[in-house]
């Protein structure tokens, strides 16, 4: 890996390194969502980083791209299971990061487990270490605590102003033969008590840049604009689309813009029987 690449990736880290305890204080009953996320992403760019995507704050079956809304009144309250997944980026490369805090007296079997699986799984990590390998520790740990893997849910490599790039690191046992090395790596563990799947489900509040299109609506272009300069084909918020016009007609853009090609769309994912999920996620740089 270059010089310059490697002194990103450290700078990123520094700032997930200084966020997290910040975000682990503000994770705590009633506490509004909307008010964590702009506070995690704001100390994030007060550092000098930029976030590389929304912060995700998914609670019990919702596993992830859970994002506060504009104006979102949802608090968090006593039983929650509540999922921080947060990117910090600089030169777009990403320190991608997740952790889960359980609103209630003692900690939660289900991040037990997730903490387990991804401390095992980071500690196997070797150059030239193969993706079944890695799935294999993250669901030998996960059963040991009698839960599920979340098996459409997979960690992944992270590239330049890419996060989820090759591979794809699954969390139940596979045959993938592919080879980590020279590369950045996020593992992301997702357990359940439920069925282990998740599905889309609305709402949806995580976009991204596809593809350039002409649109009608004046709002539509301005969207279109600022997911190439400002969010840097990343993935974007709605909220961070709120100066822009009423939500209605943010809404309606969003809708065209999809219509036509131009976004890719990222629907809130929901574990399929309901079951709790817990999340626990690292980057390691595998040399
Ligand atoms: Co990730």
């Amino acid at each position: 890996m270059e010089k310059e690449v490697v002194e990103s990736y450290k700078k990123a880290k520094e700032i997930s390194d200084k966020v997290l305890p910040l975000a682990k204080r503000l994770v705590k009953e009633d506490a509004s969502i909307l008010e964590i996320a702009e506070k995690i992403e704001s100390k994030i760019k007060e550092l000098g980083g930029k976030p590389a995507f929304p912060v995700n704050i998914s609670i019990n079956e919702i596993a992830a791209h859970y994002t506060p809304d504009i104006n979102d009144t949802l608090r968090i309250k006593a039983g929650d299971l509540v999922k921080i997944d947060y990117g910090v980026q600089v030169n777009g490369y990403i320190w991608d990061r997740a952790f889960s805090v359980f609103i209630g007296e003692k900690k939660h079997p289900l991040i037990e487990a997730s903490e387990k699986a991804l401390k095992e799984a980071l500690k196997t990590v070797k150059p030239g270490i193969k993706v079944f390998e890695i799935s294999e520790v993250i669901e030998d740990v996960v059963s040991s605590f009698g839960f599920n893997p979340v098996r459409n849910l997979s960690g992944h490599g992270l590239e330049r102003y890419n996060q989820h790039a090759y591979p794809s690191i699954p969390n139940s046992k596979n045959t993938i033969q592919a080879e980590i090395k020279d590369q950045a790596i996020a593992i992301e563990v997702f357990v359940t008590d439920g069925s282990g799947y998740v599905k889309e489900s609305a709402p949806t509040l995580i976009y991204k840049f596809k593809q350039a299109k002409p649109v009608r609506m004046w709002e539509a272009r301005k969207i279109l604009e600022k997911a190439q300069k400002d969010f840097e084909l990343l993935p974007f918020a709605k909220r961070w689309l709120k100066d822009i016009a009423s939500p209605l007609k943010i809404d309606l853009a969003l809708r065209q813009l999809l219509e036509v090609d131009a976004l890719t769309d990222f629907p809130v994912l929901k574990e399929i029987s309901g079951g709790k999920v817990a999340q626990s996620e690292e980057t390691i740089i595998v040399e």
